[in-house]
């Protein structure tokens, strides 16, 4: 544990529920490390989609069991484990909250790819089973134990849409104007309009709302991560042993436009730019994705307060810029392939990002060093990768063509 998380950190218990997951076991391993006493709760439904789309991580993830015991062998802390599904067993969550009292809940656990929640009915009818019911249950557990935890949720960028006309996509709330009656003119914030892209986009969305109704109804104290693209793979806490990797998802549902990019590049097949690449979306690296959690464990709400919702990215990128940055930095070639997604071909995004850095976060932008590490994961386990599982096949409509590069 650093010098600096001693003084800064009151130890708190923290439930991290999808600490299997690819943000979630990072952020379990940096807020054990920092001091706080974690319990993971995740039913690995993620381990099981890879069974069921034939599809891996690129990187050798452990087993929970080996993980955690690794984890303690190095460390000498322990992370406990329930393996629960808090869409379907309510009464278990129920619990293990009342008996483990957790200062701090992290809510990960959703079904998080675009592309997944659009194969099919069944895909949709999942992912808004799976995340509605998620959320809804914490909340609801929340209020029956009766405790005063904080609820930390990790949402998303695209439940504003992506195009703003040139404003500044503020921290969840608007600025409006209102007109009484009488003519008078009232300044207002309201939650800012959603304009989901996907049906995940959209569980997301409704997520909002059950906060918002929550926050007001029982006064729960809750905080909303808008977060951006995560890429890169490993952090200080998961390279301190191969057993502790992070996963890598490189498939075409799962693995994420610059981590593709980056392990397409590794392996030698062209870098799947999904029509003309002009689309701009908002990006932050994994190692502050697991500062931002501890940030806002540590910046939490008073009760009473509304929703807190901050923006966790740190740049926008267009898809395009991105691609001709990997090329030249790895001669890899670009393809642009059809769109299968219904999104703008084109947009430009500015977003504030102002409370995460007024609490101290100090960005880490896209660099070479970095963008070359990811790119040596890859290339260290390229020998894993299917490539018959790149192409984004999973589209929007019926009308619409899947993104595979011609010459494969
Ligand atoms: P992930 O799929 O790797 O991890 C999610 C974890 O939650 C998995 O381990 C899964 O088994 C678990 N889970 C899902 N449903 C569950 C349930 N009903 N009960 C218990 N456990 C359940 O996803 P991730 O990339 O780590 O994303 C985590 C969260 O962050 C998601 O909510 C996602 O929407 C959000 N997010 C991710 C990104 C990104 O680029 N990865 C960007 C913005 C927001
Ligand atoms: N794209 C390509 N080529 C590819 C893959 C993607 O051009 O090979 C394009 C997509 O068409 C899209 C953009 O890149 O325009 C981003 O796609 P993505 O798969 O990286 O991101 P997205 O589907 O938006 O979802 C991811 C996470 C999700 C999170 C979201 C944050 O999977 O959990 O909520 O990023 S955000 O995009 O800010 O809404």
């Amino acid at each position: 544990m650093s010098s600096e998380s001693k003084q800064t950190h009151s130890s708190k218990k923290i439930f991290v529920l999808g600490g299997d997951g690819f943000c979630g076991w990072p952020t379990s391993l940096h807020l054990s490390n920092i001091g706080h006493e974690v319990v993971i709760i995740d039913n690995l439904s993620r381990r099981n989609i890879d069974n069921e789309l034939e599809a891996d991580s690129l990187t050798p993830i452990k087993p929970m069991g080996t993980r955690i015991k690794a984890w303690e062998e190095i460390s000498g802390n322990t992370i406990g484990f329930h393996n629960i599904d808090i869409a379907e067993d309510y009464d278990h969550f129920l619990d293990v909250l009342v008996s483990e009292q957790p200062d701090a809940i992290v809510h990960f656990a959703e079904q998080r790819s675009a592309p997944y929640s659009m194969k099919s009915p069944k895909h949709k009818r999942y992912t808004v089973n799976n995340n509605i019911n998620a959320t809804h249950n914490v909340l609801c557990a929340i209020v029956e134990s009766g405790l005063d935890t904080h609820l930390v949720h990790l949402g998303t960028m695209g439940v504003y849409g992506y195009g703003t006309a040139g404003m500044k996509i503020p921290e969840g709330y608007l600025d409006v104007e209102v007109k009484t009656e009488e003519g008078e003119r009232i300044a207002q914030q309201i939650l800012y309009p959603t304009n989901p892209g996907s049906v995940y986009h959209m569980t997301k969305t409704q997520d909002q709302l059950l906060f918002q109704y929550y926050n007001k109804n029982d006064s729960i104290r809750i905080t909303d991560l808008h977060q951006g693209i995560v890429w890169g793979t490993n952090t200080v806490e998961t390279n301190m042993d191969e057993r502790l990797i992070n996963r890598f998802d490189y498939d075409g549902d799962y693995g994420t436009v610059l981590n593709r990019f980056l392990m397409q590049a590794a392996v030698g097949y062209p870098i799947t730019v999904h029509g003309t690449g002009g689309q701009t979306r908002a990006f932050i690296h994994i190692q502050d994705t697991v500062r931002c959690i501890e940030l806002a464990i540590e910046n939490a709400p008073s009760r009473g307060d509304r929703v807190m919702i901050f923006n966790q990215m740190t740049e926008t990128h267009r898809v395009n810029d991105l691609a001709k940055l990997i090329s030249e930095m790895t001669n890899g070639d670009i393809a642009y392939v059809s769109n299968p997604r219904k999104e703008a071909a084109e947009n430009d995004l500015h977003v504030k990002n102002d409370l995460f850095l007024s609490k101290g976060l100090n960005p880490t932008t896209l660099n070479t060093g970095l963008l070359q590490e990811v790119t040596e994961v890859a290339g260290k386990y390229a020998h894993r990768a299917d490539y018959s599982k790149i192409p984004a096949t999973s589209t929007w409509t019926k009308e619409q063509q899947p993104g595979i590069p011609e010459t494969n």
